[in-house]
């Protein structure tokens, strides 16, 4: 049999196989209504079929996917839904239209349907999301030697309900069940891991240099399990969680514009590790040069930090991050020193690194170093404990209490936690939360708690008296939208394609 993730994206002609048959199948059937009518009555004409990928949460394992290491997230029911409609080839005008069931904030966006347009990231609008989606087709479609013919103009209709800068993944959501769609639209589907990998290559055409967890959950999901997610290759392990637990997630109502922000936070990040590999690597014996020009993450250089941890009894790469980095942060001219080469030479081929140079000060090696290696280890930890034979009770807390090492981490040696998230994260915590944790890119967006299932509506109210009534006091979100923002949330499943 063939393995899940080698399986092309599902087909299905009717809802429930997704959204099973209570409620939730309810909600989606008005959903799915709603979007055909508003196709028809902007375009005219109904969609050929839809494509739906979900949001994530993650678990475990906070910005170490760019740096090559296995991460845990699940997916949520949260997602974006996209209608499309392939136009005739023989009309003149050929244009993408690309429409938001909520026209208000997401007004029609208008492209030529031309595959080499670049992405304009100085005028950022949401429909950017789609042609990422759209080159990163045409890109893969041409790589494999698939003709998919001319150009041609598509109608679009999107709906998402994965709150945007949450840390959620809405973005992921949106690329994946884009390019699901437009693959479904033109006839043809690949395996999961291929559109794993190609919509977290296409992502990267707003400019952050991420990772590719989300897209791999999103297309990879499983209903009922969370994911192992390993990179090169991208593969899934399902894991089971747990029954007793639930995990809650909590907004912070700090927005995280990640793609504005790239330059001082992730990316700056990206590069920050980067740079840390190369010194490391530099330290451990490479010659500077080939440093410079081979290792480009943290893994690389993992196996000469064992071998250094080894000469003294240890296996743990922290050890040699301790010994060989100083907690100082580095200058430009620090690491130019060590490696001879001027930091704009090494990343001469990425704009988005040169920006990153330009907006920085210094360079915190040691600490983001120590954070990627040392949360490596906490996602693995967090799996064998899943997969052990501990009590319920006892295999809850060492979950919870991971969880809080990784926030702490997150927030002392990575510095990508905010107010909002550290009175959140506390509250959590007070409240009978086993562990809890900013989850995405941090810097705003959403927290994960790991509850015990029979506290969690007492827990739920508990937080909304705490953190969300004052700001409902204050006007910063209305009472009504409170769902939106603090809910439980079981594995979901991952991306489908529905003609009907
Ligand atoms: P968010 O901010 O939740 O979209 C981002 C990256 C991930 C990963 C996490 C941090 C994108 C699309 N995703 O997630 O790849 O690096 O931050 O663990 O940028
Ligand atoms: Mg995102």
């Amino acid at each position: 049999m063939a393995k899940h993730e080698e399986l092309p994206v599902p087909v299905y002609s009717s809802l429930d196989s997704v959204f099973g048959d209570g409620s939730q199948l309810e909600e989606a059937r008005h959903r799915f209504i709603k979007i055909q009518s508003k196709f028809l009555e902007v375009f005219g004409h109904p969609p050929d079929v839809f494509a739906r990928s979900p949001g994530r949460v993650n678990l475990i394992g906070e910005h170490i996917d760019y740096e090559g290491y296995s991460v845990l997230p699940m997916a949520i029911r949260q997602d974006t839904i996209v209608a499309i409609r392939k136009r005739d080839a023989a009309e003149p005008e050929k244009l993408l239209r690309i429409a938001n069931l909520n026209d208000v904030k997401y007004p029609m966006c208008t492209y030529s349907a031309d595959a080499d347009q670049e992405v304009d990231l100085k005028n950022l609008k949401w429909g950017h999301y789609f042609i990422c989606g759209y080159k990163g087709f045409y890109e893969y479609a041409t790589s494999k030697g698939v003709n998919v013919g001319d150009a041609v103009g598509l109608d679009v209709m999107v709906d998402g309900t994965v709150p945007t800068g949450s840390g959620l993944s809405s973005s992921a959501a949106f690329v994946c069940s884009s390019t699901i769609a437009i693959m479904a639209a033109f006839g043809v589907n690949f395996p999961k891991k291929e559109i794993a990998q190609l919509t977290c290559e296409c992502e990267r055409h707003i400019g952050t240099q991420s990772g590719g967890m989300d897209q791999a959950i999103s297309v990879m999901a499983k209903n009922g399990f969370a994911e192992l997610i390993d990179f090169n290759p991208i593969r899934a392990t399902d894991v089971q969680l747990p029954s007793g637990g639930s995990f809650v997630i909590a907004h912070s109502l700090a927005e995280s514009q990640k793609a504005v922000t790239a330059a001082t936070n992730y990316n700056n990040r990206v590069v920050e590790c980067r740079l840390a590999s190369i010194v490391l690597g530099i330290k451990l014996g490479m010659n500077p040069q080939q440093a410079t020009s081979k290792v480009r993450t943290l893994s690389d250089v993992e196996g000469l930090c064992v071998s250094f941890a080894s000469s003294r009894d240890s296996s743990d790469p922290v050890l040699a991050v301790k010994e060989l980095l100083k907690e100082e942060p580095y200058t430009a001219e620090d690491i130019e020193q060590i490696t001879g080469q001027s930091l704009p030479s090494i990343f001469g081929d990425s704009s988005t690194s040169l920006d990153v140079l330009k907006a920085a000060k210094h360079y915190k090696l040691h600490q983001r170093a120590a954070h990627v290696y040392s949360e490596a280890k906490r996602v693995h930890a967090f799996q064998d404990t899943v997969s052990s034979n501990l009590s319920e009770e006892d295999m809850l807390k060492k979950l919870g209490d991971l969880m809080n090492e990784s926030h702490y981490s997150c927030s002392v040696l990575y510095e990508c936690s905010c107010p909002e998230l550290e009175e959140l994260v506390k509250i959590c915590r007070d409240n009978g939360a086993l562990g809890a944790r900013l989850t995405g890119a941090g810097w705003g967006g959403c927290a994960v708690a790991l509850v015990k299932e029979s506290i969690v509506p007492q827990f739920i109210l508990n937080l909304k008296d705490h953190f969300y009534q004052p700001r409902i006091d204050r006007g910063v979100i209305s009472k009504n939208d409170l769902g939106l923002y603090v809910f439980a949330s079981k594995p979901s499943s991952g991306a489908a394609i529905f003609k009907f």
